[in-house]
């Protein structure tokens, strides 16, 4: 697994800006909040280049180039996806095959290109914002703008499909069996979707630009609703099986496959010392997963000492502390931060009239957050996030076992010299 992180935050002189601009979560109480300027810390879209990358693969996919990566289909012009039927049978479990009517397959010259994805986009094509999170990462990836085609679109090309219980995806492997990382959706997650969800889709545009080989082009797998291990990249091959297990390559590193994105909050790292009487800043994002978001909460931890530990999830302390309400920033001027000729009132999760998002921040996004502290005393402290969901779990309740995804509370030590 290799990561590579670029620019994680940004630079805080934005910050110490004017009044505090209107972005209550849910109408939560904002008086007592810092009563500082809640300016983004983050651009709400992260830029491609800058997400940070979790790619298996030797070599990883994204770093062929020329004739390799056309004969790796995954330029523009090779890219091919096929669908197929799995023979799989497993009695008593499995008795019958999937069976499809019209497979796409390179070897009859009917798998799906690029332009026949592109055009069928022009008709039922989808745009919505979603952050990437992987579940073993303590941190969101990235936050973009994901353009494409519903699954369910792309398996209707397909005709009649019997015995279809899961439809599985992989990406390219480099034709070693070893490699292969793959993921699944149940026929149902991938046939329907609730009013105002979003529906898993091949993206083929990301903030409005085509898909780079490195966040998984020409053609992505997005499952908006889960953790990264769900939106495959450099996809090439959808397979229909009658096996209702979920055998994602995630399922077999102890994961539950079937995680949701949880709603939590997340630190950023920052300068350790401050001057007596400087302002500190402390900034984070904050992701609006399955139950939704709130509120964001932090707690100042005060009078440490140099080798205290910083405090567990399960201490007391922790759970009785002085949380207060904490700001979110602003929705972005949707117009300036949006891709030329996409509206805001067009993303799923926005409402047509108005442009504005459903909730804030929209449904499988995220949203920056902010406290200024001033004239704390000199010595050691730890400022501590947490979400709080709209059903009222406060991370990292209700699912704190970590193989479903991080959720930890996270906390920034710093001293006043
Ligand atoms: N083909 C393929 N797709 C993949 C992976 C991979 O290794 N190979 N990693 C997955 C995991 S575990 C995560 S968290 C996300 C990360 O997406 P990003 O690199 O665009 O941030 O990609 C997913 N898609
Ligand atoms: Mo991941």
């Amino acid at each position: 697994m290799a990561l590579s992180r670029r620019s994680f935050l940004e630079a805080s002189a934005a910050l110490a800006t004017s009044a505090v601009v209107g972005s209550s979560a849910n109408g939560a109480d904002v008086s007592a909040a810092t009563g500082e300027a809640a300016a983004c810390p983050h651009p709400f879209l992260t830029p491609a280049d800058d997400f940070y990358t979790v790619a298996r693969g030797n070599p990883k996919p994204h770093t062929l180039t020329g004739q390799a990566l056309a004969d790796a289909r995954m330029t523009p012009e090779t890219w091919r996806l096929e669908i197929t039927a799995d023979p799989f049978v497993e009695p008593p479990h499995v008795r019958m095959p999937a069976s499809v009517q019209r497979p796409l397959t390179l070897a009859d010259g009917t798998a799906l290109d690029l332009p026949a994805l592109m055009e069928l986009g022009k008709t039922c094509g989808v745009k919505y914002v979603k952050v990437m999170q992987c579940l073993n990462i303590a941190e969101p990836l990235g936050q973009g703008l994901w353009e494409g085609v519903p699954l369910r679109e792309v398996l209707r090309l397909c005709g009649e499909l019997d015995n279809v219980r899961r439809i599985y995806y992989r990406g390219f492997h480099n034709h070693d069996p070893e490699q292969i990382f793959q993921s699944s959706l149940s026929y149902t997650q991938a046939m329907e979707t609730p009013p105002g969800e979003l529906p898993a889709f091949l993206a083929y545009r990301l903030n409005g630009e085509p898909i780079s080989p490195e966040r998984g082009g020409p053609v992505r797998m997005i499952v908006p609703w889960a953790h990264g291990f769900k939106s495959i990249k450099w996809l090439q091959q959808l397979f229909l099986t009658n096996d209702y297990r979920t055998n994602d390559t995630y399922a077999l590193q102890n994961n539950d496959p079937e995680s949701y994105l949880k709603t939590a909050a997340y630190v950023d790292t920052g300068p350790d010392r401050f001057a007596a009487g400087q302002a500190v800043v402390v900034t984070g994002r904050v992701i609006s997963g399955l139950s939704g978001l709130d509120r964001v909460e932090t707690f100042l931890r005060t009078g440490l000492k140099q080798d205290d530990a910083r405090l567990d999830d399960n201490d007391p302390a922790l759970r009785s502390a002085d949380w207060r309400f904490c700001e979110l920033a602003a929705p972005p001027d949707w117009k300036a931060i949006l891709p030329a000729g996409v509206s805001p009132n067009e993303l799923l999760g926005f409402d047509p009239d108005t442009g504005q998002p459903l909730t804030w921040p929209p449904r499988y996004g995220m949203a920056s957050w902010t406290v200024v502290l001033r004239d704390l005393k000199p010595g050691l402290y730890e400022l501590y996030a947490r979400a709080v969901d709209r059903n009222g779990y406060a991370q990292p309740e209700p699912r704190p076992t970590k193989k479903s995804g991080r959720n930890f509370i996270q906390c920034r030590r710093f001293e006043i010299a």
